[in-house]
């Protein structure tokens, strides 16, 4: 069982959640312009998204419509409510708040509209932890700047993110200024705004955009800091457990290689306050030359976030020598591990990885640590009423057994776990619908139609009865 006051909760973020892209005076986003459908990593990592026009012939924009939330905030909030939970990871929308980013003055109905979703989770005492920016860049940002390439998007940022915490100060204590920084470094387009690929030297100019969004979180970390004395300020990166395919050595090193760059690098500059040498050496080796300013260094100095929170889905193997099969995951696309299945999409199933996870980041950072997303995206057979969805079930008992495991036997310090998408909600990968996380079975489909209506699953019991006993009993 877990400690007394752990957070549960749910997490999901306003560009797959929302929908009402064009209501409450909210500006267009880079979601906007990105189609759904088993393509979109491929149209995204082949620089085929036109983010000027979009083509309503060929392609859908689910995330226009996502699951409505924006109407349905209300009712939603009772449905976590009634599986009890205390905490409700979300995301505000960038051009809800500032439509274009780079107004004056904010959007009031945007501010008006975040506040009554806070005012309904305090009557129900769920906890918000915010993030403030998850894959939804206001689209002129994008256009005009080449969004987080440009120096000039941290101060939009700021601008943005230092708003909401002053409005919101009374509602709000917990913060994630950047949703999975780590994964710009496989796809950037959603996370830093611009195609690296458009560039001579791609792996440049994605860690340039790194750089600037490390400077903001830095900025965020310190006015947050000032605003609110008690503001709690995360970090939060995909966390796949990685492994090597063999104990042949080139492989075992390429593991650790791979993973400092990938699993490390965002967090440690957030949690340590400095750029950490394998990074800057990998950089003078690669001719990679930052426009760094000399107090950029010492913002991230003195800077550090407070907690680390982090993504958990699947794991990983490499495996530079023999040929092994390729595999699927959160972003990492390595090779198939022979002792684990995989879902419906490919992704390693894989719940003892996340207890290693757990021990390897505490181990690291020695601070509180949160999982604010795991969960099994499958395809659920809806009667009309509900799904019984038990391979859901099984996944998250497994994983919320490695959580206990982490707690009670390693000594790991986890404060909370948020499982991604409690509500059905568009997929960031793929754009589908048909890829469900949710307790909550939501009737929208791939193509955007359906009535929105709202059914329990068979899990919204299951994770109901886990919440009201702080977890199971593990042995
Ligand atoms: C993470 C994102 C989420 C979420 C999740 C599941 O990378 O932070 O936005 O969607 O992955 O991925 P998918 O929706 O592609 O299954």
């Amino acid at each position: 069982m877990l400690k007394e006051g752990f957070l549960w909760g749910g997490a999901t973020a306003a560009n797959q959640y929302e929908g009402c892209f064009d209501k409450g005076g909210r500006g267009e986003s880079i979601i906007d312009y990105i189609p759904g459908g088993k393509e979109r990593m491929k149209l995204t990592r082949s620089s085929q998204i036109d983010i000027n026009n979009r083509d309503e012939e060929k392609y859908v924009y689910p995330n226009h419509r996502a699951v409505e939330g924006y109407d349905y905030y209300l009712k939603d909030i009772e449905l976590m409510a009634e599986m009890g939970f205390n905490v409700y990871r979300m995301s505000i929308a960038w051009s809800r708040i500032y439509p274009t980013g780079f107004e004056h003055t904010a959007n009031q109905e945007g501010i008006d509209f975040y506040k009554s979703v806070f005012e309904k989770l305090k009557e129900y005492n769920i906890k918000p932890l915010v993030t403030i920016s998850h894959f939804d860049m206001p689209i002129a940002i994008a256009r005009e700047l080449n969004g987080w390439l440009s120096r000039e998007t941290i101060d939009l940022y700021v601008k943005y993110a230092k708003t909401i915490m002053v409005e919101f100060k009374d509602y709000v204590d917990m913060w994630i200024p950047f949703n999975e920084m780590n994964a710009g470094m496989f796809v950037s387009l959603m996370p830093l705004g611009f195609d690296s690929n458009k560039y001579e030297n791609p792996k440049q100019a994605l860690y340039q955009g790194i750089h600037h969004q490390l400077v903001a979180n830095a900025r965020v970390v310190k006015v947050g800091h000032e605003i609110n004395q008690d503001n709690q300020i995360a970090t939060m990166t995909i966390a796949t457990a990685s492994y090597a395919f063999d104990c042949n050595p080139i492989n075992v090193l390429s593991n650790t290689i791979d993973m400092r760059m990938f699993k490390y690098f965002c967090a440690d500059v957030m949690i340590k306050g400095k750029y950490p040498s394998y990074a800057t050496t990998m950089f003078k080796n690669e001719g990679i030359e930052l426009a760094i300013e000399e107090e950029d260094l010492l913002l991230i100095a003195n800077n550090t976030v407070d907690f680390h929170t982090f993504s958990y889905y699947s794991s990983n193997v490499v495996d530079l020598v023999a040929d092994g099969k390729a595999g699927a995951g959160n972003m990492l696309d390595g090779k198939v591990n022979p002792f684990l299945k995989a879902s419906e999409w490919g992704w390693t199933i894989d719940p003892v990885g996340l207890r290693i996870v757990l021990n390897e980041l505490y181990d690291r950072y020695d601070c509180a640590l949160m999982i604010v997303e795991n969960g099994l995206g499958a395809i659920d057979e809806f009667d009309g009423t509900t799904v019984e969805d038990d391979y859901r079930i099984d996944y998250l008992q497994k994983h919320i057994e490695q959580m206990d495991l982490a707690v009670n036997k390693d000594g790991v310090n986890l404060i909370g776990y948020t499982p991604w998408g409690w509500i059905d909600v568009v997929s960031a990968s793929t754009g589908e619908m048909s890829k469900r996380y949710g307790f909550v079975y939501v009737d929208i489909n791939d193509d955007s139609s359906g009535s929105g209506d709202r059914f329990k699953k068979k899990s919204f019991y299951w994770y109901k009865q886990v919440i009201a006993n702080n977890g199971f009993e593990t042995k």
